[in-house]
Formats: C-alpha cells, sequence, structure tokens
C-alpha cells in the first residue's frame, strides 16, 4: 500500500536543504549579511504555501511503487518536491511584481516587504538557481540526471511562454476586449500553470523511480493538463469569488485587464449593453470601475456556470482516469490524488 505524506514530515526535509544551500554560498566567500538575506528569501518564498505541488512528488512515487517510501527514497522524493516549490516560489516572486499583486499567502508580497523592493528580481533568480544547486548536489549520480535538469528547463521555458502571453494579452490602460478569447486562454493557463503544477511532479517522480518512458511521459501529459487547466480557472473563479482570508492573496483580474476565465465566459453570454459595461470597466486601476465588473459578473450569474463548469471538467477527467492502461508503468490512483486535492477546492 501507497502512503501518503504529511505537511509535517514534508516541511522537515526543508531545513537540511536550506542548509545545504547556504554552505554552498560559502564556497564562494558570500558575506554573512548576504547568507542571511538568501535564508530570509528562501523561508519566506519557498516555505508557507500549502505544498500541494512538492508533495505530489513523494505521493506520486509512492503510488507508482504501491508501498511506502524508503527512508532514503522519501528524502529523495521530498527533496524533488522541494525544488517544484522553488520553481513555484522563482514565479510567484516575479508573477507578482508584474501583476502589481498585494498580498500572498495572507502576507504582503516579498516585493512589498521592508527594504526588498525590486531586489526581489534577484531573489527570483536565485530561488530558480537552488534548484540546480540541489539537483547536482543530490542527482549527479542518478541514471536520469540530464533527464532531470532538461525536464526543469523544459517545464521553466514553457511557464515563460505562458507569463508571456498572459501578460501581453493583458496591457495596462490599453482594454480590447476582441483581444480575448478561449483559444486564447487555454494556451495561456496550460503553458503558464499546468505544465509546472501537475506534469512536472509526475515527471520527476517517473524519473527518480527511472521508469520513465516517452509513452509513459506522454499518458501522463494527457490528463495533467487538462487537470492543470481546470486547476487555473479555479484560480481565476477564486480571483473573483474566493475569500482573501481564505485564498491568501487579493484578487487583481480585472483590474489587471487579466484574459481569465470569468471574462471570458462574459463575453459569450453578455448582452450588447453589458458588453459595454465591460468595454467602460474591465482593466483599469479604479475600485469602482472593477465593482461594476465584479456586480456584472453575478448578474451573469458566473459562479453558477463557474460551479456547472466544475462537474462537467470532473465528469472528464475521471473518465480519462478510467482508461488509463497501466501497463505502460503509470497508476490510476497517481492521477486520482490530484483531482481529489483539487475537486471544489476553496484555496
Ligand atoms: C499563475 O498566474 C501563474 C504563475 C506562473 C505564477 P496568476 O497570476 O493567476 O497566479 P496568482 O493568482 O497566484 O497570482
Ligand atoms: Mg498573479
Ligand atoms: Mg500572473
Ligand atoms: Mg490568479
Amino acid at each position: 500500500m501507497a502512503q501518503k505524506t504529511t505537511l509535517k514530515e514534508f516541511e522537515a526535509v526543508f531545513p537540511k536543504l536550506e542548509e545545504v544551500l547556504l554552505q554552498d554560498t560559502q564556497k564562494y566567500n558570500l558575506p554573512k549579511e548576504q547568507q542571511e538575506w538568501f535564508k530570509k528569501s528562501l523561508e519566506i518564498n519557498a516555505m508557507g504555501g500549502k505544498c500541494n505541488r512538492g508533495m505530489s512528488v513523494p505521493d506520486s512515487a509512492s503510488l507508482l511503487l504501491e508501498r511506502p517510501l524508503s527512508d532514503d527514497e522519501y528524502f529523495k522524493a521530498a527533496t524533488l518536491g522541494w525544488m517544484t516549490e522553488l520553481l513555484q516560489a522563482f514565479f510567484l516572486v516575479s508573477d507578482d511584481i508584474m501583476d502589481g499583486s498585494i498580498t500572498r499567502r495572507g502576507k504582503p508580497c516579498w516585493y512589498r516587504q521592508e527594504g526588498v523592493g525590486m531586489i526581489a528580481i534577484n531573489d527570483a533568480f536565485m530561488l530558480e538557481a537552488a534548484i540546480y544547486n540541489l539537483l547536482r548536489r543530490y542527482f549527479r549520480d542518478h541514471p536520469r540526471y540530464v533527464d532531470l535538469i532538461e525536464l526543469f528547463h523544459e517545464v521553466t521555458y514553457q511557464t515563460e511562454l505562458g507569463q508571456l502571453c498572459d501578460l501581453l494579452t493583458a496591457p495596462e490602460d490599453r482594454v480590447n476586449l476582441d483581444n480575448f478569447s478561449m483559444e486564447k486562454y487555454r494556451f495561456i493557463v496550460v503553458y503558464k500553470t499546468a505544465y509546472y503544477s501537475f506534469y512536472l511532479p509526475v515527471a520527476l517522480a517517473l524519473y527518480m523511480l527511472d521508469i520513465a518512458t516517452p509513452q509513459n511521459l506522454k499518458q501522463a501529459e494527457d490528463i495533467l493538463i487538462p487537470l492543470g487547466e481546470y486547476f487555473q480557472i479555479q484560480d481565476d473563479y477564486l480571483d473573483n469569488f474566493g475569500l482573501p482570508e481564505h485564498i491568501g492573496k487579493i484578487g487583481t483580474d480585472i483590474m489587471d485587464n487579466k484574459c481569465s476565465w470569468l471574462v471570458n465566459q462574459a463575453l459569450q453570454i453578455a448582452t450588447p449593453e453589458q458588453r459595454q459595461v465591460l468595454e467602460e470597466n474591465y482593466g483599469q486601476k479604479d475600485k469602482e470601475k472593477e465593482a461594476a465588473v465584479k456586480k456584472l459578473f453575478d448578474e451573469l450569474q458566473l459562479k453558477q456556470r463557474f460551479e456547472e463548469f466544475e462537474e462537467k471538467r470532473a465528469a472528464e477527467i475521471r473518465e480519462m482516469i478510467s482508461k488509463v492502461d497501466e501497463s505502460q508503468g503509470l497508476k490510476k490512483t497517481v492521477f486520482e490524488a490530484f483531482l481529489a486535492k483539487i475537486y471544489k477546492r476553496s484555496k
């Protein structure tokens, strides 16, 4: 039987990795004060999240093996899990600057914290560098070391392509609703979210166990990408309908002129008058205009529309999971675990 990791067990691995990363800076004689800065950036930006992505590496490995992991296997899998959390930290620190966000995980975004500002950009790069430091330290002799490096590089690039499209589709002060479409939306979310959040942890588990093949990687991708798309649609839904106390962040999508799931749905069903309301109020840094859009989203019953979508998508994914051919080394339970974690999430 597989064994599920707890946040406590997973977080218990972090201090060791932090120590290794800090020790590594000593070979460059990094002054003490800057070591302290890096330590703080690691703790604030990599720790304190739900760790769903990170924990799914050991969980997937255990489900694939259908047994609990040995201590050494757990440490290795959790280390790969922490690398996905470092990648996420790197993206979030930058994303919050680019999105002009206010809070993250219930605290001010890193770039808005005392004395940080645009140093956060360099901190983001260092969070990314930490991934490759840990990979070299713990996986240099692994038979799939090169595949692991290439996987991180490719997934990083894919995420950046998604972020590029997300940002270019949301120009500041130049609202053009014709720019939005569900096709564009799909590209944005698949690349900015699905690859790193869903495909990456499973691919890491497959490589770590040295059972990855082009076939099972493709099979995993075919389910995990729609699952990741669904997850980002939830994120867009929560940006407007979630409670900031609950989701740990204040929604910015309307003011940021984002090509979000909600605005795309609104455009599909709006009357010409309602479209006019969007034209006049979407994508502007003005609280009252934002409130007018929120009101319209309520009128259009987007909450109900999302709930219907959620049921439909969850059923489709369950159907895809039921068809997984386990002879390729994958297990249905790996995907079921992901779906269970996100289905009807409120944060
Ligand atoms: C999430 O986009 C994508 C990345 C790569 C962080 P987002 O801006 O919707 O995320 P959030 O709502 O967490 O700021
Ligand atoms: Mg954001
Ligand atoms: Mg963003
Ligand atoms: Mg969001």
